[in-house]
């Protein structure tokens, strides 16, 4: 009943009660997921952007100009900064990471940020939490920033229609790195800082890689551009949208074939999630004695026993092998 009144509120676009269901997931608050469950069905019309690269390459500043022409054009805009580096949530440190401050006071403008700390499953349960609810509430476009950190960063892009990574001039390194990392992954390439030195070589550099890693990868219609920016004065910014709005075009096209087929990817995902979740949780609810898996690693460490046999033994105590 309580759930329902929730839902109800969110779906109105009442901010005080997203807020408070955000806190209540991160917190396990029981009734929170009711709520969430309340919400899915009206989940499913926003656009999920999901902007990604290292440290300090200009994600923030781009999805706060981002915002502005969002805003400018009418649509209803979520945030979700993303930072698994981070064990706070909310407060100063992410705030400076988001540097959003003018949008603060526009109701049109949901922040939120995320970090290591207080979650139900895991940042990346929290962060489509997050999602759902920003969805449910009537957000046009949900921008989700995450900084450029291995899995959870995978994880995180997955979930969005659209993924942009952001890179800058002379990070060679970094251009390695995103060979290694989710290269495949990204459906638009910034690199942003193209007031500075080298940027038109890195773009060609990318360019290349993505010729070659990419060719025939994904017979989706879609070469990924390779695009230049400067978030600080904004240009590139016309470009960019518009790349958006082509990806948008290409995913949307026949009866939303290609939407369609990344949420499925998406729902399985976080389906196996759950399932793997509530197993394990249940698993260690039922295991009395062998509960203690600190102990039996120190076992396994010192060379008593292998991992194996004590995987055996546990499924066997909770009465599943
Ligand atoms: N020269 C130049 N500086 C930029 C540009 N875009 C952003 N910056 C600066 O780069 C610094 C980092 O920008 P952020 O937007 O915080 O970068 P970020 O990727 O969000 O950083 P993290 O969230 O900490 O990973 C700031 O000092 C920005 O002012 C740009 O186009 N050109
Ligand atoms: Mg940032």
């Amino acid at each position: 009943l309580h759930a329902q009144e929730n839902a109800q509120k969110v779906i109105a676009g009442d901010i005080r009660a997203a807020a408070r269901l955000m806190r209540d997931l991160d917190d396990r608050m029981p009734g929170a997921i009711e709520t969430l469950k309340l919400l899915y069905p009206h989940t499913g019309r926003a656009q999920i952007l999901g902007i990604t690269g290292s440290p300090g390459v200009g994600k923030s500043t781009l999805t706060d100009v981002l915002v502005g022409r969002l805003r400018a054009a009418g649509r209803k805009v979520g945030v979700v900064a993303v930072d698994p580096t981070s064990p706070f949530t909310g407060g100063a440190i992410l705030g400076d990471r988001i540097r959003m401050q003018r949008h603060a006071t526009d109701e049109g403008v949901f922040i939120r940020s995320l970090a290591t700390r207080g979650q139900f499953g895991g940042l990346t349960a929290s962060t489509r939490g997050v999602v759902a609810v920003m969805d449910a509430m009537g957000k046009d476009v949900i921008l989700v920033e995450t900084v450029g950190v291995g899995q959870d960063e995978v994880d995180i892009v997955s979930m969005a229609d659209t993924t942009i990574i952001v890179t800058v001039p002379g990070l060679g390194d970094d251009i390695q790195a995103l060979k290694a990392g989710i290269l495949e992954a990204g459906d638009i390439f910034v690199v942003n800082k193209m007031d500075r030195e080298d940027a038109q070589r890195t773009a060609n550099q990318l360019q290349a890689m993505l010729a070659m890693e990419r060719e025939g990868a994904r017979a989706e219609g879609w070469a990924p551009p390779v695009l230049l920016t400067c978030a600080r004065d904004g240009r590139g910014l016309d470009e960019l949208l518009a790349a958006m709005d082509d990806h948008r075009t290409l995913l949307t096209a026949d009866n939303n074939r290609l939407l369609l087929k990344r949420r499925k990817q998406r729902a399985f995902k976080e389906l196996l999630d759950l399932i793997q979740n509530r197993t394990v949780t249940l698993l260690l609810e039922r295991l009395g004695s062998h509960r203690d898996l600190e102990a039996l690693a120190e076992e396994i460490a010192s060379g008593q026993k292998d991992p194996y046999t004590v995987c055996d033994q546990i499924m066997a105590a909770a009465h599943l092998g």
